[in-house]
């Protein structure tokens, strides 16, 4: 009879969801349940939750939230929990807590069913926090809770997102409308959208958030910013999540009157202890800072002749006696260095390994050049042995097509976590070096670009929520699978219906191959318009850096193609431990994804297939085309699976991709053929323009810039 009653009402409610869903509540749906199981119903019959405060509260809430959207019920607390008990490990009676048997640190947590009673439990609130999202997912996938239950802990201690956001609430390579901190209203005004965000990044684990871009502005170091960072701080404390701040080098000199910035200097330590102790007495658990120094045109230790360690240090001195880390970025390079620009991160900081304060974690991107759609991964990952090392995943897509092209990021951040670094012998995955078990590193962390904005639903594109949602989870362990993210993600978000799962599933986990294909096949990279990044410019040369061009990485001539980083060259494979230079070295060895990024080589290259390279290449930019066509006709078969809203939005998205997919490839092609000198292959079809007319295409005010 219950289950008839929720299935009219799911039916009443029906038309209202297909109408109108702007994406505003992510992956916390809490869409309407039909088939649930009795213990899923039950649990928000009979519901104690211990303890008060506002993370209490902030779990009550969800509780009640949860119980509405999936059977449009109130929760009932009572003083029993006879259903539903969410308590600390220390406040159960020992016949519960005994069942706990595993140690859950500060953030784990533990579900399990003891005789009819759903018990969830953990040593700190946030863990009953977290162990309560994965309750309500748990029951809105409709997955059980076994006896033993669900264990989970935290693999990697600070998983942070980093945002590129200007104080002028611009976001450098943000393309999802503008930057959520409104820093004019803050901080009398605490926007709901503020708590929405704590509370989504709460939701897949997230726990640090850094607010201000890594291209810094000194002024959010000032009292008048400081005081609207600690309004954020407060807001986002309650959900787990800790505040970091990017501090710019210079700032002694400009906020602080000092005439030098050096690292050295006795008054410019000073200044960082007392700018630390500034900060903490408005945000007493202030994370640390981030910093980008010696990079881009940032000011940084080598404009006083110190290293990248010195120049950390200071800062981490600042912030040790108040428990805070500063995290390093290596993305150190410069035009001035005539090597390869792959090799100046590694040749920089290997020879300082070990020289850092114990708070101090350097943050190294996933490859060595810039978030391209696919690289190698760094070679600083397993040559710093002494370092805490941790990973930077870009979320926003500022190299793969900006927030119109569907690209599922899971599968690339699995891949780059899974490689083999041989450091330690086989099986010394990157995931190791980031955990921390490689190297037993005492401090690990995670960070994560942010692609969030100011649009309605977060992200832009509906699909990029689940970029977001899957750096969480790869952020909370490393070792979590793709397939298993966007099958979660898909349900939590629009249904568990596997006529709409199975084909969107299939489409997310190819999307970033596909990318791939139309953009930067075989290891071709940084190809992309100047600046902005939007759309193909395989021509892009000259200019202020060669670094900044695409010539640079891509050598085309008549004679071939690539970036040739064996010993005959720039010999960046050098970096890579003896059994990675062997395999990657090698052309029969080296696989194809990777070849062009490590060789450069004749246009008639045998390929494996038996295809020559030209065909190849070309076979990919078509195949790239083909499948983003091919997305606008499956999302058109599920569109009475979706409500209205969100299927014309992701609609009109991949009609746009699937025309600039193939504005790559025509672009792409008409260049790179003017020096094969060599017909398309057979099934890959003739471009529509003139390669003329596809470098004088010139976007205007791209956003994120
Ligand atoms: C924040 C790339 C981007 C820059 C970014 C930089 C970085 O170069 O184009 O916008 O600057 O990476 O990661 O610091």
């Amino acid at each position: 009879m219950y289950r008839l009653i929720n299935l009219l009402l799911a039916l009443a409610l029906l038309p209202l969801t297909l109408q109108a869903n702007d994406g505003y509540k992510l992956w916390l749906q809490y869409y309407p349940i039909e088939n649930a199981e009795d213990w899923m119903t039950d649990v928000f019959t009979d519901a104690k939750v211990n303890g008060s405060g506002e993370t209490i509260s902030i779990i009550k809430n969800e509780l009640e939230l949860a119980s509405e959207g999936f059977f449009n019920k109130k929760t009932s607390f009572t003083e029993s929990g006879s259903k539903l008990w969410i308590a600390l490990k220390s406040e159960l009676p020992a016949n519960l807590a005994s069942r706990s048997t595993e140690d859950l640190g500060e953030e784990g947590y533990h579900i399990f069913n003891a005789n009819g009673q759903v018990i969830v439990t953990a040593n700190t609130q946030f863990g009953l926090l977290y162990g309560t999202f994965r309750l309500l997912q748990q029951i809105q996938l409709l997955e059980p809770i076994s006896e033993h239950g669900i264990v989970e802990i935290p693999k990697i201690q600070k998983r942070v997102l980093n945002h590129w956001d200007n104080l002028n609430r611009t976001v450098e390579r943000g393309y999802s409308g503008f930057s959520i901190w409104n820093w004019h209203r803050l901080p009398r005004h605490i926007d709901q959208q503020y708590l929405d965000y704590a509370r989504a990044n709460a939701s897949v684990g997230i726990n640090g958030t850094a607010i201000t871009n890594v291209n810094a502005n000194a002024l959010v170091l000032t009292p008048y910013y400081l005081e609207k960072a600690q309004a954020l701080a407060n807001a986002f404390r309650p959900y787990g999540i800790k505040v970091y701040l990017t501090a710019r080098f210079s700032s002694p000199m400009e906020i602080g009157g000092l005439k030098t910035a050096d690292p050295l200097d006795p008054e410019v330590q000073q200044w960082w202890k007392d700018k630390a102790k500034e900060i903490y007495d408005y945000i007493p658990d202030f994370g640390g800072f981030l910093v980008k120094a010696d990079s881009e045109g940032q000011p940084g230790p080598h404009n006083y002749g110190r290293t990248q360690a010195e120049g950390a240090n200071v800062l981490a001195d600042a912030v040790k006696p108040f428990g805070g880390i500063v995290m390093w970025r290596a993305f150190v390079y410069s035009e001035h260095t005539p090597d390869d620009r792959h090799k100046q991160a590694y040749n920089e900081f290997v020879p300082i390994d070990g020289k850092f304060r114990d708070n101090v974690i350097v943050q190294v991107k996933n490859g060595a050049i810039d978030f391209q759609p696919r690289e190698p991964f760094h070679p600083l990952f397993g040559a710093m042995p002494e370092t805490p090392l941790m990973m930077e995943f870009q979320i926003t897509q500022e190299y793969l097509g900006h927030d119109t092209h569907l690209a599922f990021l899971a599968p690339m951040y699995e891949e780059v976590l899974k490689e083999d670094t041989y450091v330690n012998g086989e099986g010394s995955e990157v995931a190791k070096v980031i955990d921390g078990s490689l190297h037993d590193y005492s401090m690990t962390a995670m960070a994560g670009v942010a692609n969030i904005g100011t649009d309605r639903n977060w992200t832009g594109h509906h699909f990029h929520q689940a970029n977001w949602y899957a750096y969480g989870k790869l952020a909370w362990n490393p070792y979590e699978r793709s397939e298993r993210i966007a099958l979660d993600w898909i349900k939590l978000t629009f249904t568990s219906d596997p006529d709409f799962v199975n084909p969107v599933k299939e489409m997310m986990l190819r999307s970033h191959e596909m990318v791939v294909n139309y953009m930067t096949p075989l290891g071709i990279h940084h190809i992309m318009a100047r600046s902005h990044h939007y759309g193909p410019g395989p021509w892009v040369t000259g200019g202020e850096r060669a670094d900044w061009t695409s010539t640079y990485y891509h050598n085309a001539s008549e004679k071939g193609m690539g970036f040739d980083r064996t010993r005959a060259r720039s010999n960046a494979l050098e970096q890579y431990a003896p059994e990675l230079q062997e395999k990657w070295g090698n052309l029969e060895t080296v696989p194809e994804k990777f070849l062009l990024w490590f060789h450069h080589l004749p246009w008639d290259h045998q390929m494996k297939s038996g295809n020559i390279l030209w065909d190849e290449m070309a076979l990919h930019y078509q195949k790239g085309v083909d499948e983003a066509r091919q997305n606008v006709k499956t999302w058109k078969k599920l569109e009475n699976h979706v409500d209205r809203y969100r299927y014309e939005h992701v609609l009109s998205f991949l009609k746009i991709q699937a025309e600039e997919a193939q504005w790559w490839r025509d672009a792409v092609l008409l260049y790179f053929g003017q020096f094969s000198n060599r017909p398309l292959p057979e099934g890959v079809e003739s471009p529509e323009h003139d390669l003329e007319y596809y470098m004088n295409i010139n976007h205007k005010f791209v956003p994120g810039i």
